[in-house]
């Protein structure tokens, strides 16, 4: 079955209501960003949603942590990008993404004396939480990452669109850094009925439908000279690399980088049209907490300023 146009897609669904303050926030970031001349990436994270009612009880979601974008988030501010962190709500985001769980409650000591009430970092924490919170603190300050969230694979598209709207006056100085975890299926917006599905019905047949591809237009017609890298999640590893490379010879852009779901954490192969390198951490790598991610972003810096000097020569040319 083949999936409807991406136009027919935006006509059929809704901009989500946050949508006008989140396109106002992403054109002041950008344009305040392109002034001073910076590099934007926008960086994408989380899974999306599909709702399979209206008023939502049930959907279905594509798995993800956030770690990739997360984590990459902080390594583009490190190279001096700013950046779009456009994610899955309650999805890891950047800084944060350090201290899950009860990780902070057990970094803080407290007394109690009398009415006075202190609360204190604990010695041996503070050097974990210090660079950690400087580094915050310094991307804040000069106002270089805009966090805007999704839920639904819908708001997902609406985000994206928007944020490339804002980034195609970069030309070439932004990247598309793709690493949400998009649903390939929906269910479209009139088979979706209002209300909870009642079991009492009996077992409901839900047909998913497929979704438009995104990466066509992305690539073509919102932001033709980004330098886009995408994505891509597999379960089988035989089928890792073909997939990756024909994304790549489909969509025509930059980069796709290829991960298998058990082991992306110290595994991934970045393909672009004339290599295939892989990066594999090693167990004490992975035993000392280094992030994958750090080398991904570092590849992906070095091949995006070559593509400035491409771009840079074309224009002289040009
Ligand atoms: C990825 O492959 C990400 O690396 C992960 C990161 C989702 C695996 P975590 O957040 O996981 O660290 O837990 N993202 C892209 C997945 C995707 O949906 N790709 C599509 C495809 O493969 C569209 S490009 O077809």
């Amino acid at each position: 079955m083949t999936s409807g146009s991406w136009e027919e897609f935006f006509a059929i669904h809704l901009p989500p209501p946050d949508f006008e303050d989140n396109r106002s926030l992403l054109k002041e970031f950008c344009e305040r960003h392109e002034h001073y001349g910076n590099k934007i990436v926008l960086v994408t994270s989380g899974g999306t949603t599909v709702p399979l009612e209206h008023n939502t009880v049930r959907f279905v979601d594509n798995f993800s942590a956030g770690t990739r974008g997360s984590a990459s988030t902080e390594y583009f501010l490190e190279h001096g990008y700013a950046v779009i962190f456009m994610h899955r709500q309650k999805s890891l985001e950047p800084f944060t993404r350090h201290f899950t769980g009860q990780k902070l409650l057990d970094m803080l000591d407290i007394q109690e004396r009398g009415p006075n009430t202190t609360i204190t970092v604990k010695p041996d924490s503070v050097d974990v939480l210090a660079p950690i919170l400087l580094r915050y603190k310094a991307a804040h300050a000069a106002g270089a990452i805009l966090h805007v969230s999704f839920t639904t694979v819908s708001e997902y598209f609406w985000l994206l669109r928007a944020a490339c709207e804002c980034l195609a006056n970069l030309g070439p100085r932004a990247v598309l850094y793709l690493a949400a975890a998009v649903s390939d299926f929906y269910v479209p917006k009139d088979c979706v009925p209002t209300h909870k599905i009642q079991s009492e019905s009996g077992p409901p047949i839900i047909q998913l439908h497929l979704v438009p591809k995104m990466l066509a237009p992305l690539v073509n017609l919102w932001v033709p000279t980004a330098y886009v890298v995408s994505f891509k999640l597999e379960t089988d590893e035989n089928l890792l690399v073909p997939k990756a490379r024909a994304a790549l010879e489909k969509y025509k852009h930059k980069m796709v980088v290829g991960n298998m779901l058990q082991t992306r954490h110290h595994r991934v192969i970045m393909v672009t049209p004339d290599a295939t390198q892989e990066i594999i951490l090693t167990r004490e790598e992975v035993h000392a907490g280094v992030d994958i991610e750090s080398s991904i972003v570092l590849e992906i810096v070095r091949a995006h300023a070559e593509h400035l000097r491409g771009a840079g020569a074309g224009a002289a040319a040009g």
